[in-house]
């Protein structure tokens, strides 16, 4: 009988020790560089004991997963990549609104690029290319100053950026385009510049590695990328395009029926401190801050100090699909 009771009174209490023994969790997209997801995830488990169960994808990647589990959604937060494919998630209901606690902290200027609270800017950079003087001056060719410039027909086969299709970078190539010079000039531009390209990769900061290599001479890559690959040891140089250019407001994002949606929100709190946001320098992440109070890298270039284009995050929210269809269909399919 004494046995029984036992018994059942463990069982009785098997519940309250699952609650105690439980360990919170948050699972993790991020879109930013690998080594700086690390980063994010090792220091959040050792300052709060919560598991991040993460991994890297590029932005439009991303986008695409959380569209695939929209039924059943697997994410908590999305962290990283660039400001498109984390608006087009946001019109498609794939994320959810959340007003951080530390909301007045974040640079007015980056904290909503939408202008409706659906996305919050952790971070901002311009886009660039990142130059191998050392192959161009062997090939007795200039340094590229401008978009023009890399239509020359000498850069043949030089030139990398990444497919339309799964990175945020490339979307950027392609609106700061779209933005310089209008829809349909735009899409002529890009099959101009196709002809000179030597393979699309799947990340956005890849072409950065293979132009360090020496295996293309020019990437289209975000110039805060080609300073870390500069101080890695590649000999890459950093170039902002003349005639203006296109920029990042890299994102944080609740993801829509996130299975723990308040430890997101802590998480996302989190990641837009100063502290934080200042740590990303250790691991050679040389965005500018959205926090106003988080020191700027000393290598970083201001984005005020960059020409850059009239980006319409708006625009691209609502027609980024149909333009990357349209270049799919009209650019990529060529012959080159
Ligand atoms: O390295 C950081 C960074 O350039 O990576 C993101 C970039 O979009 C990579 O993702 P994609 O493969 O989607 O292009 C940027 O947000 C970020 O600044």
């Amino acid at each position: 009988m004494k046995r029984i009771i036992v018994i059942s009174l463990i069982l009785l209490m098997l519940p309250v020790f699952a609650v105690i023994g439980q360990q919170k969790e948050v699972n993790l997209y991020g879109s930013a560089e690998v080594r700086t997801i690390e980063y994010l995830a090792q220091q959040y488990e050792k300052e709060t004991g919560v598991r991040v169960n993460w991994i890297r994808l590029s932005s439009g990647e991303t986008l695409a997963k959380l569209r695939a589990e929209s039924a059943n959604p697997q994410g908590d937060v999305w962290w990283g990549g660039t400001t498109d494919p984390h608006s087009i998630a946001a019109l498609e209901g794939l994320t959810e609104d959340y007003k951080p606690s530390i909301y007045d902290e974040i640079d007015p200027r980056f904290r909503d690029p939408l202008g409706n609270g659906s996305v919050i800017g952790v971070y901002v950079g311009a886009l660039g290319f990142s130059v191998n003087k050392k192959l161009l001056d062997k090939m007795g060719l200039p340094v590229p100053k401008g978009w023009e410039d890399l239509l020359d027909p000498r850069y043949k086969g030089l030139i990398g950026v990444a497919n339309i299709n799964t990175s945020g970078t490339a979307l950027t190539t392609l609106a700061t385009q779209i933005f310089r010079l209008g829809e349909d000039e735009g899409m002529e531009y890009m099959k101009k510049l196709h002809a000179n390209i030597s393979n699309y990769t799947k990340s956005g900061s890849a072409p950065g590695i293979l132009a360090g290599r020496g295996e293309i001479a020019i990437a289209i890559i975000f110039l805060h990328d080609s300073i870390y690959h500069a101080e890695q040891g590649y000999p890459v140089i950093p170039v902002a395009p003349v005639e203006g250019t296109g920029f990042e407001i890299g994102a944080v994002n609740l993801i829509a029926g996130a299975p723990n949606p308040e430890e997101a929100k802590k998480f996302i709190d989190w990641v837009i401190s100063a502290k934080t946001q200042e740590g990303l320098g250790s691991v050679g992440s040389y965005q500018i801050p959205t926090n106003i109070n988080a020191k700027v890298p000393d290598v970083a270039i201001p984005i005020d100090e960059v020409n850059t284009v009239d980006y319409d995050f708006n625009w691209v929210a609502e027609n980024g699909t149909r333009i990357m269809d349209r270049w799919t269909r009209e650019v990529f399919v060529l012959p080159r």
